[in-house]
């Protein structure tokens, strides 16, 4: 293991077992509050604004607010909000970073009582999230709040004692609206379609069932930016924290690792100051939808046919399916594929951004595990498969990749749930949450492509109505599907390649 660029040296005040940054973090206020606070959080927003504090200063910590669990609450609490950021190059040269720019951190199941008062305090003026697409309680379509989903149901009743995100944005906005402060900007970087106006349109729906007053003033004043964000940052693994301890001569139980790229584009639209995140490398533009779809859509979406496909044919890690050649043509034609859906975007080149994504997945020492892209496929599939699909079909392009991908999902929940007696692999958690309905779909179904299909098609605002009824998609669906099951992906990658 080389070290070759420690940031920052332990000044002789601090635990022992945490390096400190070359900044004195406790002589920052706190301007953000963080839900979620994640490993992909403390690779990308942290990351930025420790470089912002370490270079321009500023009242720009952060109060990182975990909804449920308490476990990283608690690590973060223990080192002082520190942690090493592992940075891991393809060429086998790691810098480590240790991340200042945390002060403090809070589990809002035990006491919400400090996370309102950080929110209402005029010193605050970023609230950001990355709590998974799932968390929100959003319908994407309507835009309005999910009444089925138990966080909302919950908060509608109980709006001064809420437990989700949606109930916690609006409390906060509503304290800030009695003292007479201006809102803090909403910062909404899950991987969402328009995420900033999905946040906002929820938060509306939600203060208007709730109070009109603050609805109108959340209206007229309320800033919700969307954002892109971007940074391969796979769960933290054992081998990690050995690495880590090895490097500083410490544990660190928060330790993450990460790829060197990384990209941040913000939406220009906040109602307060921001930390100036712009002159440590992110873009802050008029409009995020180009870049947001080209993401979406070419490397969110050729990481979910990476993560299906992967999965069910021995490949653990993104790079191991990279590694297999079938699996790296269908992910160069997907990559074709969902290019082919985008506007242009002025100084990007779409080819190249496939090649570096081509790099990116081969990074050899990144470890992201499939299964773990896997997840929550009905929260992802929408945006990154679904809706360029329908853009290829209104344009008369060719479907065959998205097809796939939705084949492959498939293919991953029928297994899943039912198990495959022919590869010998047995059921295992699909971690979707609606993981009930889709068991219920396929229970017992005998393995047949057209009825697995069928089944599944009939999950509720899932498919795009567009799909449903297009002959030509369902029957490409059924094609790669009834390959996939006979265990035929060669034959998949060589019509590819014709
Ligand atoms: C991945 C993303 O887990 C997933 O669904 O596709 O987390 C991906 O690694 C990030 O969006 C990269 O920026």
């Amino acid at each position: 293991m080389n070290l070759l660029d420690r940031h920052y040296t332990a000044p002789d005040n601090v635990p022992a077992h945490v390096a400190s940054p070359s900044y004195q973090p406790e002589e920052h206020g706190i301007g953000i509050v963080h839900f979620g606070p994640g490993a992909f959080h403390r690779a990308h927003q942290a990351y930025y604004t420790d470089k912002v504090l370490s270079e321009f200063g500023g009242d720009w910590r952060i109060l990182a607010v975990s909804l449920r669990s308490t476990k990283t609450v608690d690590d973060l609490n223990a080192q002082d909000g520190r942690y090493s950021l592992l940075i891991k190059s393809n060429d086998g040269q790691n810098h480590l970073n240790v991340i200042g720019s945390i002060a403090g951190s809070e589990a809002a199941v035990r006491s919400t009582e400090n996370l309102f008062e950080t929110l209402a305090s005029p010193n605050t003026h970023v609230l950001s999230l990355t709590v998974t697409e799932k968390a929100y309680g959003i319908d994407r379509l309507s835009g309005k709040v999910d009444l089925n989903h138990s966080d909302i149901a919950h908060d509608l009743v109980n709006p001064d004692k809420p437990i989700g995100v949606i109930g916690m944005i609006v409390k906060g906005l509503s304290l800030r609206m009695k003292s007479g402060l201006s809102p803090f900007t909403v910062l909404c970087c899950d991987n969402l379609p328009n995420n900033g106006d999905l946040v906002r349109s929820g938060v509306l729906d939600f203060a208007n069932q709730t109070d009109e007053k603050l609805a109108e003033w959340i209206s007229s004043l309320g800033c919700f930016p969307n954002t892109m964000v971007d940074r391969i940052t796979p769960a933290a693994t054992q081998d990690l924290y050995d690495n880590v301890a090895d490097i500083l001569g410490v544990a660190d139980n928060l330790a993450i690792e990460t790829e060197p790229f990384t990209q941040w584009v913000i939406e220009d639209k906040f109602c307060g100051p921001r930390p100036c995140w712009e002159k440590v490398g992110a873009l802050i533009v008029d409009d995020v939808a180009p870049y947001e779809h080209m993401k979406l859509r070419m490397l969110n979406g050729a990481h979910s046919l990476i993560a299906y496909l992967g999965h069910l044919h021995d490949c653990k890690y993104v790079r191991d399916a990279m590694a297999n050649a079938d699996i790296s043509q269908l992910v160069k034609r997907h990559f074709g594929a969902a290019a082919n859906t985008l506007s242009p975007l002025e100084g990007v080149d779409f080819s190249q951004y496939a090649d570096e994504l081509t790099q990116r997945f081969e990074n050899r020492n990144i470890a992201h595990e499939t299964y773990q892209i896997a997840m929550d496929g009905t929260q992802k599939l929408p945006q990154r498969i679904f809706a360029p699909a329908v853009d290829a079909l209104n344009e008369n392009q060719a479907l065959d990749s998205f097809a796939l991908a939705t084949a492959a999902w498939m293919q991953y929940c029928y297994i899943g749930i039912n198990g495959h007696s022919v590869k010998n692999i047995a059921a295992y958690p699909l971690r979707d949450p609606r993981e009930t309905e889709i068991a219920d779909a396929l229970n017992g179904v005998a393995q047949n492509a057209e009825e697995i299909q069928k089944r599944l098609n009939g999950l509720s605002d899932f498919v795009p109505v567009e799909l449903l009824n297009s002959d030509e998609w369902q029957r490409l669906v059924a094609l790669n599907l009834r390959h996939l099951l006979a265990d035929e992906l060669a034959l998949i990658a060589e019509h590819a390649r014709s």
